[in-house]
């Protein structure tokens, strides 16, 4: 078998960049990506056989951990039926009933196969019900890959340093109004300038793409009141949150509800899956119904909504939620013990299982607090953790997640590879 780096020199033959997102290839953190081969639990093993405790939880669906049980065997079962068919199917009506009882601001749901393209339909459907064509989203938010949303984006788009990606017309980006997170003053002055004309805001309601970014006390609440006050719609964005922060996402969390709620990640267990729902006034605007075009092939489709559907009833269990803050709270423990120990300036952010270690002189509440992250410092960390056998997300403006698969014994490992990496850097 190749080793990763002879993978990856095959893989730029053919592959774009070597990778099928730009985040996989390291770029900020140097060195070149690791090619994986399995994942069971709390861990991944690389194609050399090298066992690693994983906290990049492919970026958030696996709240369950690598290869569930019940998740693999209600995939497998559904392909033994047919991997798509194009029509109705029971389980896509069983998954909506799931999330409609979890999330109590939406009474219908449409699914489809991305967070990305839960997102840009959102957008559409918020265009189509207000008749308005403009936006506003946040510096070093994300929400995908749609054109509307690249501008200033969090996550890969952060990463790269690209600011807002060419092939985006100029005249589709002046739709796009930026505001600062965690800033409601800048927000209220946003929709002062521009708000008659304003169809939805959108919003991480953590944000997961800067780094975990959890909202200022009346933030959510304000954003709520400013779009109520001008007729715009409120988005959440719960690709990440959904979920994973409660049962009922970011919105029961903090207690305000959007109009609309993206979804992604979790919801499809791994599988190609996502969502967008709210009320049935909103979603019933959509095609066929109504006039707002949306569709997709594999939308709902078998292996999707199985996946989704074990890791939903899983994540229904008795003390799962209280599980998972736990062993987030462990690992956040640990990391700030091993930071205090080390000299090094570096702080952790965390909401219930998910968290960044920020190489940060101050508090992170927007994207203006990262003018001067050490993103060098986590590369070097980054490599380090590598080295100790613990994934981590490829890039300082991601975010950590843990699953029910962690055990205590993985904290400790992750902990003690951290306190030792940290320290070398403190020395240096
Ligand atoms: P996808 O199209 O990648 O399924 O979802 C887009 C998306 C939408 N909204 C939020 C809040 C998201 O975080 C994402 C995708 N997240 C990134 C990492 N933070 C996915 C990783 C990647 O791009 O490879």
């Amino acid at each position: 078998m190749d080793s990763s780096a002879e993978m990856f020199e095959r893989a730029l033959r053919v592959i774009p960049g070597g990778v099928n997102s730009p985040v996989r290839a390291c770029g900020s953190v140097g060195g070149k990506p690791v090619f994986f081969r399995e994942g069971h639990g709390s861990r991944l093993v690389d194609i050399e056989g090298r066992e690693y405790v994983d906290v990049m939880g492919s970026w958030g669906p696996l709240i369950l951990g690598h290869a569930h049980p019940d998740v693999v065997s209600a995939v497998c079962d559904a392909a033994l039926g047919g991997t798509s068919f194009g029509a109705c199917t029971v389980a896509e009506v069983e998954l909506a009933e799931l999330i409609v009882s979890r999330f109590s601001s939406v009474e219908k749901v449409r699914l489809v196969s991305s967070g990305t393209e839960a997102a840009m339909s959102a957008l559409r459907l918020a265009r189509g019900v207000t008749g308005r064509d403009e936006i506003v989203k946040f510096a070093g938010c994300y929400h995908g890959h749609a054109d509307s949303f690249l501008i200033q984006a969090g996550s890969g788009a952060l990463t790269l340093g690209v600011p807002s990606s060419p092939g985006v017309p100029e005249e589709l980006a002046k739709l796009t109004h930026l505001a600062r997170f965690n800033d409601i003053d800048n927000v209220r002055a946003v929709f002062e300038e521009a708000g008659g004309s304003i169809a939805a805001l959108i919003v991480e309601p953590v944000a997961g793409n800067m780094g975990v970014v959890p909202p200022a006390g009346d933030f959510l609440s304000g954003l709520r009141e400013v779009c109520d006050e001008h007729g715009a719609l409120l988005i959440f964005d719960e690709v990440i949150t959904g979920f994973r922060v409660s049962a009922g996402g970011a919105q029961e969390r903090y207690g305000v509800a959007p109009d609309i709620t993206v979804m992604g990640k979790v919801v499809g267990g791994g599988r190609p899956g996502g969502g967008f729902g709210g009320p049935a006034e909103i979603m019933d605007q959509l095609a066929p119904g109504g006039p707002v075009y949306q569709a997709g092939t594999l939308s709902g489709n078998p292996l999707a909504t199985a996946a989704g559907l074990a890791t939903l009833r899983a994540l229904g269990e008795e003390g799962v939620y209280e599980a998972l803050e736990t062993i987030g709270a462990a690992l956040a423990g640990g990391l700030e013990e091993a930071i205090a120990s080390c000299g090094v300036s570096a702080r952790v952010q965390r909401v219930g299982s998910m968290m960044t270690l920020f190489f940060n002189e101050i508090p992170v509440e927007n994207l203006d607090s990262l003018d001067g992250v050490r993103t060098d410092l986590y590369a070097t960390f980054y490599q380090g953790m590598l080295e100790a056998g613990v994934t981590l997300p490829p890039s300082q403006y991601e975010a950590f997640f843990v699953s029910t698969a962690h055990s205590a014994e993985d904290i400790e490992r992750i902990v003690s590879a951290a306190a030792g990496v940290l320290r070398t850097l403190g020395q240096t």
